[in-house]
């Protein structure tokens, strides 16, 4: 009697034993992804893993400069990454990029006329439009009382210690410059070292340099006004209603994040699949509609509630956004800024 059973226990355990090693042999396909953080719904990459059968690993960065860093290095192995427009300019010139095969993309088409064939990447060769937005002052109507229209509010001695500014080169340099009257793509030493010194001049009154987490710096109403996304903003004044976004008179970033598929990827099949899957109407709705930002996919937008779709905010009419200007990538330019970022961030 013993022995059937030890040979019975024997059995189970040659059988499980083999079905493990069945499942193994057949290793899950696997896509890296590299985002922004805090940018997408995390349930829309379980539907994709369980429809496709590819497992996702995801990883995010909190700017371009990060991601470009870490890409340039090399050793990495993203399938998949979300840069703005001057950052995919940069890496199609390096020869960063694989090519898209647009035919692969079916839900290309739900893409807005105005987002695709930017120059940044004529033609989408590089890049599929995934967010787009603008940089503005999120505010909390109870505690400013001053009108916020203008960048120079950021420099108002009365709001020392409750002004958040956004830690991103390209962003911080951009308030300050525009707030002087020059573009935000300036290649001029003179214009960045202005900017640098009036950044320098308003650092007694910054709270901090913030990223991701000066939402809750003003959902929780700890920041008077910051410098913010515009996606963000909206999620913000969802969950405190005393917050409101304004767009500076001056002008401000007016900006385009796509997805790409940088050099080396191990998984170019499954980052179309990927790509094309974040376009399907209904997941690039559930997507917004859970982290606050813009869609570029008509078919999406016409899903949204219309108070959501109407909202200036997050939906401006991009032709009466007259002062605004994309970032261009500076060139060989791009050392005086980061020179002038360090120094600005370094300064006491
Ligand atoms: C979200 C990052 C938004 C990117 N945390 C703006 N280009």
């Amino acid at each position: 009697m013993k022995r059937w059973i030890s040979l019975g226990v024997v059995l189970v355990m040659a059988i499980s034993l083999l079905a493990g090693c069945g499942s193994g042999s057949s290793a899950k396909e696997t896509l890296y992804v590299y985002n922004w953080g805090d940018y997408i719904d995390e349930s829309v990459i379980g539907d994709f893993e369980k429809e496709y059968n590819i497992k996702v690993v995801y990883e995010t960065f909190a700017t371009n400069e990060d991601m470009y860093v870490k890409l340039k290095q090399g050793g990495t192995k993203y399938d998949v990454a979300i840069p703005s427009d001057y950052m995919i300019e940069k890496m199609i010139k390096e020869n960063l990029l694989e090519p898209i095969d647009l035919t692969k993309i079916s839900t290309f088409s739900n893409i807005g006329d105005e987002f695709k064939n930017l120059p940044f990447d004529a033609g989408n060769k590089y890049s599929v439009p995934y967010l787009w937005g603008t940089v503005g002052i999120i505010y909390n109507k109870t505690m400013v009382s001053d009108p916020v229209d203008s960048w120079n509010i950021l420099w108002n001695e009365k709001y020392k210690g409750q002004i958040v500014m956004l830690d991103s080169q390209r962003d911080a340099l951009a308030v300050s410059l525009k707030r002087l009257g020059y573009s935000l793509n300036s290649r001029s030493a003179e214009e960045l070292e202005a900017a640098k010194a009036e950044l320098i001049k308003q650092k007694p009154l910054v709270m901090a340099y913030a990223g991701d987490n000066l939402k809750d710096m003003m959902i929780s109403g700890e920041g008077a006004m910051a410098v913010c996304w515009s996606g963000d903003a909206m999620y913000m004044i969802g969950e405190n209603p005393d917050l409101a976004y304004a767009l500076p008179k001056e002008g401000s970033n007016l900006w385009f994040d796509n997805m790409v598929i940088p050099k080396g990827a191990q998984n170019v099949e499954a980052a179309h699949k990927f790509i094309d899957f974040m376009n399907r109407p209904e997941i690039a709705l559930k997507n917004v509609e859970y982290i606050g930002y813009s869609t570029p996919n008509n078919e999406a937008k016409a899903l949204l509630s219309p108070e959501v779709s109407g909202n200036k905010g997050a939906y401006p009419d991009i032709k009466t956004l007259d002062n605004f200007e994309v970032f261009l990538d500076p060139g060989d330019f791009i050392e005086t800024y980061n020179r002038i970022w360090t120094e600005v961030k370094s300064a006491k």
